[in-house]
């Protein structure tokens, strides 16, 4: 099994790029994010209470999170691998995250970081808010918001994949396709 972490600033392209190299290993590809809007849009409860946090630019508490990711985890389970994009965001989802896998004999193998200057990402972020609809992509004080909520609470986790040996950063500026290859050369050469 493969278990690989796309960790980024908000708008560094952690969803995009995952979407693209999810097939190339047969792996699942869980996005909290994507996972909450889904609630949202179907009005459910988790939906109701994601969406009092998302709309404000931040984080949706731990136990909310924590909790759904292991009922997608589960649901998908045996499968040859996750692709995990936009989780962990805190310690403690990435601490719970190791105790999940390790109860299950699995690990995390990689995390891949997207390097992207914050100006090139507000401008991303308001790009795509003309188009997505999502709240919180629909001014430049969420987006700092959601830059904030980064600088506090995960980027600790960079020290903590440091501290297992597990942590690359790439170049995430730049074409699509370029930024594509960058990731793919970084997990071929993991798991060579
Ligand atoms: P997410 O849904 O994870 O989204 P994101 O951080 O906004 O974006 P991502 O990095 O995936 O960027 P994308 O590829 O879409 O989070 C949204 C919210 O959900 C959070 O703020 C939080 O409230 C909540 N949440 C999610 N997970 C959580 C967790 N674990 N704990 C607590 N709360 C959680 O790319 C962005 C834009 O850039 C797109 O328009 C794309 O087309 C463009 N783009 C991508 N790559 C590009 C490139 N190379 N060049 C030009 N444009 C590019």
């Amino acid at each position: 099994m493969l278990n690989i972490i796309i960790f980024g600033k908000p708008g560094s392209g952690k969803g995009t790029q995952a979407s693209l190299i999810k097939d190339k290993y047969d792996l699942i590809h869980i996005s909290t994010g994507d996972v909450f809007r889904k609630n949202t849009s179907l009005g459910t409860d988790l939906g109701k209470e994601a969406k009092k946090f998302m709309s404000k630019g931040e984080l949706v508490p731990d136990k909310i999170t924590i909790g759904m990711l292991e009922a997608e985890i589960k649901s998908f389970h045996p499968c040859n691998g996750f692709i995990f994009d936009g989780f962990p965001r805190t310690i403690l989802q990435a601490e719970s995250l190791d105790k999940l896998l390790t109860n299950n004999n699995l690990s995390v193998d990689l995390v891949v970081a997207l390097e992207v200057d914050n100006k090139t990402l507000v401008e991303r972020l308001i790009n795509r808010g003309k188009t997505s609809g999502r709240t919180d992509d629909q001014s430049e004080e969420k987006i700092n918001k959601r830059l904030e909520e980064y600088e506090n609470k995960t980027k600790p986790l960079i020290n903590f994949y440091k501290n297992q040996e597990k942590f690359i950063s790439i170049n995430g500026f730049g074409d699509l396709n370029e930024v594509t290859n960058r990731l793919i050369s970084i997990i071929d050469s993991t798991i060579s």
